[in-house]
């Protein structure tokens, strides 16, 4: 893979709306990004490994749990420094963001939201280290936009409860040491329970042969009998939106993170553009070519001042579910849209692994789909808009 020259776009002088200490946690995850994840990112795609190596310095930059209290071992930021270090992350690649969204987000969120005092002091600290990686399960094989659907089960016969079931799609499963996981009791409420690797009939089998994220490891949980203990019940909310609020933390995470993915295929392209010669100039004075790159300008300018509006309005609370699900949705989609023509504007040499684009816009494909589908976030805009409920 050719040397990584990112140079950050900031159009319309973001960074001056930052604070020192925004910018210094974005620096350090943009350095870390460089030195420890660009170098091997391309070469653990191509194998279909999730490089494990990126584990303690992912927990040094603060990305496992950035808002979450230092007490707990988190990194005490607040929702912009978050944010940004997702963006920094998924600069280099989706998949390693989706290892930090889901440790951060979908398990460590829980725990401390939905948890005990005991819960919060036993897992937190080893997940903020990296010393346990966790996996969040919600999705089942026949019920993925829908979640509410879910059939995963657990019985309360006395001193533990008994889950059955089965989650599919599940970011981290393979090699995960807690699993967050959404399950209906004996009337039908859903519960969060956390399990743990080791429990007797629970497995974690791996998903192979993806062409997206394949730098992250997914697969699915399995529950067969699993005698889960009472007290790994989490006590404190319960219902489909427990696991909803995780969502809104995570697709916060991806707003921002998808403006990653998109810088880095707009600054790969603008190279190139400047550089690559077609009939005696560079391609980039021609003018289809700065189309393209004046519209992908424009659309991640659009996309930074949406996603620093929302956390601000995350930091004062104020956020909206369907806020957050609008940013995740337009961001991953013009980051989809900024991949596949900065593809185009590198020609064959967009299709192989020397540059990062093909990688992005592979791993797009999952982003536009985890996490709430392309079209779930409209008609969650829909709803919100007009009162009118289109998904059932
Ligand atoms: P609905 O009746 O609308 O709501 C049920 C209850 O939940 C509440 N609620 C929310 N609460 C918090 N945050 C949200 N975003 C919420 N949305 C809804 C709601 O108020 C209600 O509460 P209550 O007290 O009245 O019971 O539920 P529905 O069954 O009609 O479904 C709505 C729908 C379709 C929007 C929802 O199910 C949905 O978002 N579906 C998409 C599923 C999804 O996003 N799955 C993601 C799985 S995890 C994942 O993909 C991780 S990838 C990670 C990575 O690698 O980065
Ligand atoms: P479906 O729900 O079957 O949707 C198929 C199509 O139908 C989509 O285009 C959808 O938009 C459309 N559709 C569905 N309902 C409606 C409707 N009412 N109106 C209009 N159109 C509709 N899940 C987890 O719980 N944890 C994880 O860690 C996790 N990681 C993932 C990692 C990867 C790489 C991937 C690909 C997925 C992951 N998921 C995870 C699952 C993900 O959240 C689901 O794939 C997603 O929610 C969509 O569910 P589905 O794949 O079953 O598609």
């Amino acid at each position: 893979m050719k040397p990584d020259l990112f140079e950050a776009p900031d159009y319309y002088n973001l960074d001056d709306l930052l604070s020192e200490e925004h910018k210094l946690v974005r620096d350090a995850a943009r350095d870390w990004v460089k030195r420890d994840v660009s170098p091997i990112i391309e070469d653990a795609a191509q194998k279909a490994e999730f490089p494990k190596s990126i584990i303690g310095g992912l927990a040094e930059i603060g990305a496992f749990g950035p808002y979450i209290p230092e007490e707990y071992g988190g990194a005490g930021l607040d929702q912009i420094s978050y944010g940004l270090i997702m963006q920094e992350i998924e600069r280099g690649d989706s998949g390693v963001r989706s290892t930090a969204s889901v440790q951060s987000s979908l398990v460590m969120y829980p725990i401390w939201k939905y948890g005990s005092e005991e819960q919060r002091q036993k897992y937190l600290p080893k997940l903020a280290s990296g010393e346990w990686m966790g996996s969040f399960g919600l999705t089942e094989p026949d019920h993925g936009s829908n979640p509410g659907g879910m059939t995963t089960n657990f019985k309360d016969v006395g001193d533990h409860y008994l889950l059955n079931g089965a989650k599919l799609w599940i970011s981290n499963s393979p090699f995960c040491d807690v699993a967050v996981v959404w399950a209906k009791n004996e009337e039908g409420r859903i519960h969060g329970l956390i399990v743990e690797r080791g429990m007797e009939g629970f497995s974690t089998p791996e998903t192979h042969n993806k062409w997206s994220l394949r730098a992250s490891a997914t697969g699915e949980l399995i529950f067969q009998d699993v005698k889960v203990p009472k007290e790994n019940l989490l006590p404190n909310k319960s219902g489909l939106g427990a696991p909803l609020g995780c969502l809104d933390s995570a697709r916060y995470g991806i707003a921002w993170g998808a403006i990653g993915a998109a810088m880095d295929c707009y600054d790969t392209a603008l190279r190139y553009a400047k550089e690559r010669i077609q009939f005696g100039k560079p391609i980039g004075a021609f003018q289809l070519q700065q189309k393209k790159l004046a519209e992908m300008i424009t659309e991640i300018t659009k996309a930074q001042l949406l996603a620093f509006r929302l956390g601000q309005l995350k930091n004062e609370d104020k956020a909206t579910s369907a806020q957050i699900s609008m940013a995740k949705r337009n961001n991953v989609e013009i980051a989809i849209k900024i991949a596949r023509e900065a593809r185009q504007i590198l020609g064959g040499m967009g299709i192989t692994g020397e540059y990062s684009i093909m990688r992005h816009m592979m791993n797009l494909e999952s982003v536009i789909t985890y996490e709430g589908t392309h079209d779930i976030h409209l008609l969650i805009t829909g709803l919100d808009i007009t009162g009118l409920n289109a998904f059932k």
